[in-house]
């Protein structure tokens, strides 16, 4: 098919403990669940005329292979790694091995809470990072990685 009819399709991860939102510490990580977060994700996606794909894992084996599977088909990623934001060397690998754009975004301020948490192993290769909006770091991020993606193809094309 034409490049200009494919739609962009946008992976969503989430990384460990993510399934517990909603009854999680949620005066840190809001009220919201996971799969209302998807269903917010899916809309906004339908008006920036997208499409996603989302998936949760609390094991980080299994996130991999979910990178690197979707990694052939989606144009990018949008990454909430929890907890393996600030430890693995491995996701980072996966995410700069397959070749695809990311975004990293949290729920929480990560760096207005403990130090280990300042610290992530994804963001020196991110296309951008969005923290601390709750629910809306991930619309941020999804609005800000597709806006990235039509400028770079609009800049291939010229
Ligand atoms: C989520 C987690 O599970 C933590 O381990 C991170 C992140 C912060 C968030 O704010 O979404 O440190």
């Amino acid at each position: 098919m034409a490049k200009e009819f494919e739609t962009l399709e946008i992976g969503v991860l989430h990384g460990p403990n993510l399934n517990l939102l909603g009854r999680r510490e949620p005066e840190i990580y809001g009220r919201m669940t996971l799969e209302a977060i998807d269903m917010r994700l899916a809309a906004v996606a339908e008006q920036l005329g997208v499409r996603v794909r989302s998936f949760q894992s609390n094991s980080e084996g299994a996130l991999l292979d979910r990178i690197h599977e979707w990694g052939q088909v989606v144009a990018g990623f949008v990454i909430n790694a929890g907890a393996y934001t600030h430890t693995s060397i491995a996701l980072l690998d996966a995410l700069t091995g397959v070749g695809r754009p990311y975004v990293e975004v949290h729920l929480s301020n990560v760096h207005a809470r403990e130090e280990f948490r300042h610290r992530s192993l994804l963001a020196p290769r991110a296309v951008g990072l969005v923290a601390g909006f709750g629910v809306e770091s991930y619309v941020l991020g999804l609005e800000g990685l597709v806006r990235w993606l039509r400028r770079r193809e609009s800049e291939i094309v010229d």
